[in-house]
């Protein structure tokens, strides 16, 4: 049995049941590329699009785990910039997801305290995947716990050469000098500038890539990559990425 089944809804302290485990040691913001969801439906004979909507019903899965282990932030790369080049009807199927997850999921999210964010650009989307996600974002607005964090029609190099243009016209009005550009300065132009950076970073499916996700936010994160398709990724995955997440800070504490 999955020990994270076992203990979910129980009130034994979570070390008991997921040793190794340090609770005092979580890290603050897990980013996930959750990747492998239309060729885990190939290998079983499906259409690419089961694979999608798998993947779906994964994400409150992980969402809950992360939520009760103390995980602060949980960004999800669900939709970037260079997926518009896939097949139209995969492309559709995608932005009608939101859809079909806010009914399904937010009563149960919002009962978690679960605050559901965006991190993309609206401008493209169609109105009703926007429509949903607005709602879901609005719906959960005042929860506490958890920051659900979808990144959604989302590319680190746009956001960068965008941030970088909104600084320099800052910079060429007198709103910001150029004595004081850092790496601080800087991060407040980017779309993630109310939140920490990842501690941690997750791909699912074997590809050992960044793929134009948060490159300016992953530089001191920890990444782990898992062979798993996305819909075959368990709590027990995500528990070994924080294991090992721990143990590389321990080693690096001892130094
Ligand atoms: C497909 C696997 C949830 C990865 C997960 C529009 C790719 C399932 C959402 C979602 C997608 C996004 C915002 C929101 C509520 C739900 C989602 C997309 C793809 C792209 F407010 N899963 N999911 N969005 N996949």
């Amino acid at each position: 049995m999955n020990p994270w089944k076992k203990w979910f809804g129980s009130k034994e302290p979570l070390e008991n049941t997921v040793p190794e485990l340090d609770t005092d040691n979580i890290p603050n913001h897990v980013a996930v590329i959750m990747d492998g969801n239309g060729r885990w439906a190939q290998k079983r004979g499906l259409p690419r699009v089961a694979g999608h909507h798998s993947g779906m019903k994964n994400v409150k899965k992980i969402t809950m785990a992360a939520n009760e282990i103390g995980v602060k932030v949980l960004t999800l790369y669900a939709f970037s910039t260079e997926n518009w080049k896939r097949p139209r009807e995969e492309v559709d199927y995608l932005m009608k997801l939101p859809l079909e997850f806010f009914p399904k999921e937010i009563d149960e999210l919002i009962q978690n305290n679960v605050q559901i964010r965006m991190t993309g650009w609206e401008e493209g989307l169609p109105e009703y995947t926007l429509k949903a996600v607005r709602d879901a974002i609005e719906l959960t607005r005042n929860n506490t716990g958890l920051i659900l964090n979808f990144a959604l029609n989302y590319g680190s190099r746009k956001e960068m050469l965008l941030g970088m243009k909104k600084m320099m016209e800052d910079i060429g009005q007198g709103r910001l000098s150029m004595n004081d550009v850092d790496d601080q300065a800087f991060s407040r132009y980017l779309l993630t500038s109310d939140l920490p950076d990842p501690d941690l970073m997750i791909r699912t499916s074997g590809e050992l890539r960044i793929s134009n996700f948060m490159l300016w936010q992953l530089a001191y994160s920890e990444l782990w990559f898992t062979d798993a398709f996305w819909p075959e990724f368990t709590e027990n995955h995500f528990f070994e990425a924080i294991k090992e997440y721990q143990r590389r800070a321990r080693r690096y504490g001892g130094l």
